[in-house]
C-alpha cells in the first residue's frame, strides 16, 4: 500500500512536512538540474560499441548520486522503524510542570517515534534478544522535546564514561565481526563479570522483555531521572513511562530465532501493517514523581540509572495518550534522518545529576554531526521544530535557510539586538537553579555501591514461567561463551542475586555450582514488573487457518466472522495459493502457502472440519509442523470436527491434543480448544477468542510432552 492513499493527520507537523513531499507520478524524467532526459538506459558512447564519454552529464550525475547514497549507520540503535502520531494530555499538569504540551487536554501534539534494536546493524533481524529503543519526538509549540527511551527501565552502567566500553563489548567482536546482533559472546560476558553494576539490567535483558512480540506491546522507560519544573520554579524528580494499551507481551526464544530467518522484518512489518489496517498503536504516558525533599528517603539512590523506582514505592500516574496513526512516507528521509537527543527539553522539563544522563547530554548532538554531516541537521524536514527558529547561527554544510540581513551576532544595535533573548513571559528556558558544590573528583558515589538488591527484587517478581525463561536465556547466552573462567564468574556473580538461579545457570553451562548459598536477603517483589498480570486482549492478534480442498466452508466463515468481531485477523493457508473449494462447492481464496509462511508468524492456529481437507492435511509435513510449533510456543490451537484429527496426527504425544472431545461440548485445556458435532460454533468461538486473549498458555511448558517418530 502506498502512503499517499492514507488519511493524513491534520496537524502542524504534517502540514510542515507536506511542503517537502514530492510525488513523481506522471512526470517527465529530469536531471537534478531539472533538464529533461530522453534516455536513462544507455550511456553516451563514441559509437554504439565504443567507450562512454566524459561529457555524459546524466551518467555522471546518476552514478555520483548513487555512489554517495549511504550515510553512517547509528553507532548504537542502527536498526529502527518509525511512525507518526499524536499525543494528548488527560488533564492540565500545571501543578507539576509548565511544559505547554502537558496542559491542554484538547490539544494534539504531533509526534514521531522510532523503535530500534541496540546492537545489530541496519540490516540485522528484528527479533533478536536485545534492548529495544523507543524514542519519541514531540513537536511542541515551545520547541522539540525528545523522550529517548528504552523498553527496559534500567541501564547496564552507572556512568556515561563507560558507554563506549559496554557497547564495544556487546557489538560483534572486532577481529572477525562475529556475532551479529547478539550478546551471546565472550567479550560481552567478560564485561559483565568485570562490572557487577550490569547485574540488574542483565536480568531484564534475559527475561521475556528482551524478545517482544511487537513494538505495539512494549513498555517504554525514560530510564534517567529528569525534573518537572512548574511556573513557580518548584521542581520534582520525574521518571517517564510508556504503557501500551495492548499490554506487554513477548515471543518465546525458539520462535524469535526462527523468525529472524523467516521474517527479519517481523516487528517493522507488524507496525506498518497495523497502522495501515487502522489498528493504531496506543501508549499511555506515565510519570513517577518524587519531591526534592524526599530525595534521600529510599534504599537506593534515585539518580542511579541501574535502579528503577518500584511502582509500589512510587506509583505511576497516567497523564496522557499517544496514538501512532500514520506510516512514514520515506524510510531514509524520516526514520534514518531523524535525530533524537536526550538533551532536547522544553521549559518545564529539566535534567538531574544522574551521571549517565549527564554524559548523554554530550553524546547525541556529537553523533549527529558525523552521521548527518554537519551542524544543520535540525533543518532536515523530520527534525524541524514547528516552533520558530531564530538565532545567529549561520552557514555549514547543507544550510537550507536563507538568513537575511547583515547581522549575525549578538548583541547588536543594527537590528535592535534581534533575535532578542526571551524573557520569562516569553516562556524562555531557565535552567533549574539547583545548588551544587563539591570538589572535583573522578569518583562514584557510595550510594551507587549496591549492585544486586534490585536484581533480586526483579527475580522475586517473576512468575514461574518467566523465571524458567530467564534460566534458559542464561543457558543460551553464557553457554555460547568459549572461556570457561568467564562462565564460572557469571555463575558466581549471579549467585549474589539468587542462589537457585545461579545453581540452575551452572547446571546448563558445564561449570561448578556456586560455593555459597547466595542471594541478597531481599524477599520483597514488585508485581508491576512481571508480564503475567498485564493487559490481555485478543485485539489485533493474527490466526492461521489451515485448509485444503473439501474444507468445511461454514466452519471457516463462522470462525473468521467471530474473530473479526473480536478484532482478530485471520489468514487462510494451504499447500498452494489461489481459489480453494469447500465440501459443498463454495470457494475461498487462499493468500498464503506453506512456502510463504509458518506458524511462528501467527498468534494462534485454527483447523476446520471437512473429511477431504483433513485427510490431505494429515498426509502433509507442514500442517503437522504448524501444530507442533504452535503447541510448543504455547499458543492457542482450535479445531472442529474432522480438524481435531490433525492434532492427533501430529508427532506430539500429549493427552491435551489426543483426547477426543465429547459430542457437542467445547473442550478447552491450556489453550487447546476443540469441539465435535456442535449445533453451532458460538461456544467454541467464545472459548477460542478467550484463549487467544491469554497470549500464551505457559503451563503447557511444564507438561510432560513426548514427541514420536
Ligand atoms: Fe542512547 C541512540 C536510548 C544511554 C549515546 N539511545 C539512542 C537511541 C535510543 C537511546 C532509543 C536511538 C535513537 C534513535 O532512534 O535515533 N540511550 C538510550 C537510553 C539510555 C541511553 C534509554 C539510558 C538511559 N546513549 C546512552 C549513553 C550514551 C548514549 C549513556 C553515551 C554517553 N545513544 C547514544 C548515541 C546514539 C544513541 C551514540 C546513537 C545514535 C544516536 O544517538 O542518534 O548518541
Amino acid at each position: 500500500m502506498d502512503n499517499n492513499d492514507q488519511p493524513s493527520m491534520d496537524n502542524q507537523k504534517n502540514q510542515q512536512l507536506e511542503q517537502y513531499r514530492v510525488d513523481h507520478r506522471n512526470t517527465k524524467l529530469t536531471t537534478n538540474q531539472g533538464v529533461r532526459v530522453t534516455n536513462t538506459d544507455d550511456s553516451l558512447k563514441a559509437g554504439d560499441r565504443g567507450p562512454t564519454l566524459m561529457e555524459d552529464f546524466h551518467f555522471r550525475e546518476k552514478m555520483t548520486h548513487f555512489d554517495h547514497e549511504r550515510i553512517p549507520e547509528r553507532v548504537v540503535h542502527a536498526r529502527g522503524f518509525g511512525a507518526h502520531g499524536e499525543f494528548q494530555v488527560y488533564e492540565p499538569m500545571k501543578e507539576f510542570t509548565k511544559a505547554k504540551f502537558l496542559q491542554d487536554p484538547s490539544k494534539k501534539t504531533p509526534v514521531f517515534v522510532r523503535f530500534s534494536t541496540v546492537v545489530g546493524s541496519r540490516g540485522s533481524a528484528d527479533t533478536v534478544r536485545d534492548v529495544r529503543g523507543f524514542a519519541t519526538k514531540f513537536y511542541t509549540e515551545d520547541g522539540n522535546y525528545d523522550l529517548v527511551a528504552n523498553n527496559i527501565p534500567v541501564f547496564f552502567i552507572q556512568d556515561a564514561i563507560k558507554f563506549p566500553d559496554v557497547v564495544h563489548s556487546i557489538k560483534p567482536e572486532p577481529h572477525n565481526e562475529i556475532p551479529q546482533a547478539s550478546a551471546a559472546h565472550d567479550t560481552f560476558w567478560d564485561f559483565v563479570v568485570s562490572n557487577t553494576e550490569t547485574a540488574h539490567m542483565i536480568m531484564w535483558l534475559l527475561s521475556d522483555r528482551g524478545i517482544p512480540r511487537s513494538y505495539r506491546m512494549m513498555e517504554g522507560f525514560g530510564v534517567n531521572t529528569f525534573r518537572f519544573v512548574n511556573e513557580e520554579g518548584k521542581a520534582r524528580f520525574v521518571k517517564f513511562h510508556w504503557k501500551p494499551k495492548l499490554g506487554v507481551h513477548s515471543l518465546v526464544w525458539d520462535e524469535a530465532q526462527k523468525l529472524a530467518g523467516k521474517d527479519p522484518d517481523y516487528h517493522r512489518r507488524d507496525l506498518w501493517e497495523s497502522i495501515n489496517m487502522g489498528n493504531f498503536p496506543e501508549y499511555e504516558l506515565g510519570v513517577q514523581m518524587i519531591d526534592e525533599e524526599d530525595e534521600f528517603k529510599f534504599d537506593f539512590d534515585i539518580l542511579d540509572p541501574t535502579k528503577f523506582w518500584p511502582e509500589e514505592v512510587s506509583p505511576v500516574r497516567l497523564i496522557g495518550k499517544m496514538t501512532l496513526n500514520r506510516n512514514q512516507d520515506n524510510f531514509f528521509a524520516e526514520t534514518e534522518q531523524v535525530a533524537f537527543h536526550a538533551g532536547h527539553v522544553v521549559p518545564g522539563i529539566d535534567f538531574s545529576n544522574d551521571p549517565l544522563l549527564q554524559g548523554r547530554l554530550f553524546s547525541y548532538t556529537d553523533t549527529q554531526l558525523l552521521r548527518l554531516s554537519g551542524p544543520n541537521f535540525h533543518e532536515i524536514p523530520i527534525n524541524r521544530p514547528i516552533a520558530q527558529v531564530n538565532n545567529n547561527q549561520r552557514d555549514g554544510f547543507h544550510r537550507r535557510s536563507i538568513d537575511r540581513g547583515e547581522v549575525s551576532y549578538s548583541p547588536n544595535s543594527l537590528r535592535n539586538n534581534s533575535p532578542i533573548p526571551a524573557s520569562d513571559e516569553d516562556n524562555g528556558f531557565t535552567h533549574y537553579a539547583e545548588k551544587v558544590e563539591g570538589q572535583k573528583v573522578r569518583k562514584r558515589s557510595g550510594s551507587f555501591a549496591d549492585h544486586f538488591r534490585q536484581a533480586t527484587l526483579f527475580w522475586n517478581s517473576m512468575s514461574e514461567a518467566e523465571k524458567q525463561h530467564i534460566i534458559k536465556a542464561f543457558h543460551f547466552e553464557v553457554g555460547s561463551v568459549r572461556d570457561k573462567q568467564i562462565k564460572q564468574r557469571v555463575v558466581d556473580m549471579f549467585n549474589n542475586v539468587d542462589g537457585y538461579l545461579a545453581r540452575q545457570i551452572a547446571e546448563g553451562i558445564g561449570v561448578n555450582p556456586p560455593a555459597s548459598p547466595g542471594g541478597t536477603g531481599v524477599t520483597a517483589s514488585s508485581p508491576a514488573v512481571s508480564q503475567e498480570k498485564t493487559v490481555k486482549t485478543a485485539q489485533t492478534r493474527k490466526v492461521a487457518i489451515l485448509i485444503e480442498e473439501g474444507f468445511n466452508y461454514n466452519h471457516v466463515t463462522e470462525v473468521m466472522t467471530a474473530l473479526a468481531g473480536a478484532g482478530v485477523a485471520a489468514e487462510l493457508i494451504s499447500e498452494k495459493q489461489g481459489m480453494m473449494t469447500g465440501e459443498h462447492g463454495q470457494q475461498l481464496e487462499v493468500t498464503k502457502s506453506y512456502a510463504t509462511t509458518a506458524a511462528i508468524m501467527y498468534d494462534a492456529l485454527f483447523i476446520p472440519g471437512g473429511r477431504m481437507s483433513t485427510d490431505k492435511l494429515k498426509g502433509l509435513k507442514d500442517p503437522k509442523e504448524f501444530v507442533s510449533d504452535t503447541f510448543f510456543h504455547a499458543k492457542t490451537i482450535g479445531a472442529v470436527n474432522e480438524g481435531v484429527e490433525l492434532l492427533t496426527a501430529s508427532n506430539i504425544q500429549q493427552p491435551m491434543l489426543a483426547d477426543a472431545p465429547q459430542d457437542g461440548t467445547v473442550h478447552s485445556d491450556l489453550g487447546v480448544v476443540k469441539v465435535v458435532n456442535a449445533p453451532d460454533l458460538n461456544a467454541f468461538n467464545q472459548e477460542f477468542t478467550n484463549a487467544i486473549a491469554q497470549h500464551r498458555h505457559w503451563m503447557r511448558e511444564k507438561q510432560d510432552t513426548k514427541i514420536s517418530g
